[in-house]
């Protein structure tokens, strides 16, 4: 099974899924301009304790491949934000990363012990996390993949991420308390800044789109709030 099929499996276990009804231009973005082909399909979700689940594969023309995902929390609920990146040139992963984000500052850390127990000793590359990314959990997981083995692994590592958060997501109920909610309000509102200084991402955008329609995209598709 791909990762993908992973991903999109885990999704299928979330009570009340539904598509978000977001515009239909977004969900194929494809090009035939040569030189410039490019292929994305977006998927956008909600569910009980969800506000968006957003999967996005890329492929452009110049071998590099991206599968891109966030899963954000409805505010109202105790839930970390699910994030991953993979992004992939020929058959190189440069950059394998995924997380259960902080969503407050008071996040249910229960689960955090589970996450820290994956033995990590099989990854060769394992990666540095950029300045931005204060965003992230301490166990955020951040590699290239060299081999079937790595690839492999860090498959497990996500099935297992995804597997935590739909058991938490299935055993939290929505909260009223007002200053929690704006307080996870905000932190949401800080990842997506943060994310959003990420220049690798608008780079690769910036290539096939303008500027203008680059912002618009990272803001209002990939990291909205
Ligand atoms: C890195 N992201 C990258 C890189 C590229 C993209 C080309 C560089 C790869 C490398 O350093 O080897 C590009 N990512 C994209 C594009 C999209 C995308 C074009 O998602 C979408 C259209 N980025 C995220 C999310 C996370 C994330 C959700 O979108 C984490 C949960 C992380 N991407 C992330 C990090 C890096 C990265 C940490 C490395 C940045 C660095 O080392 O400077």
């Amino acid at each position: 099974m791909t990762l993908l099929q992973n991903i999109r499996g885990h999704r299928s276990k979330l009570k009340n899924l539904n598509c978000l009804d977001i515009n239909s231009d977004l969900s194929y973005i494809i090009s035939n301009v040569e030189g410039k082909e490019l292929y994305i399909e977006n998927e956008f979700h909600k569910a009980k304790g969800f506000r968006k689940l957003h999967i996005e594969v890329a492929e452009f023309s110049n071998g590099l491949k991206i599968l891109h995902c966030v899963f954000f929390p409805d505010p109202k609920y105790d839930i970390p934000i699910f994030g991953i990146d993979l992004v992939k040139v020929n058959d190189l992963v440069s950059a394998a990363i995924v997380d259960l984000s902080p969503s407050s500052k008071n996040q249910n850390l229960k689960y955090d012990k589970l996450l820290s127990l994956f033995d990590r000793s099989v990854f060769k590359s394992i990666r540095d996390i950029p300045k931005w990314g204060d965003i992230f959990s301490k166990n955020v997981f951040f590699a290239s993949l060299k081999n079937e083995c790595e690839k492999n692994s860090f498959c497990k590592i996500v099935d297992y991420y995804l597997s935590v958060l739909i058991k938490l997501s299935q055993n939290t109920s929505p909260e009223d308390d007002y200053e929690i909610i704006e307080e996870r309000i905000n932190y949401q509102k800080y990842y997506c800044n943060q994310q959003m200084k990420n220049e690798k991402t608008s780079l690769v955008l910036l290539k096939y789109f303008d500027k203008k329609w680059v912002d618009e995209y990272i803001k209002k598709v990939l990291f909205d709030f």
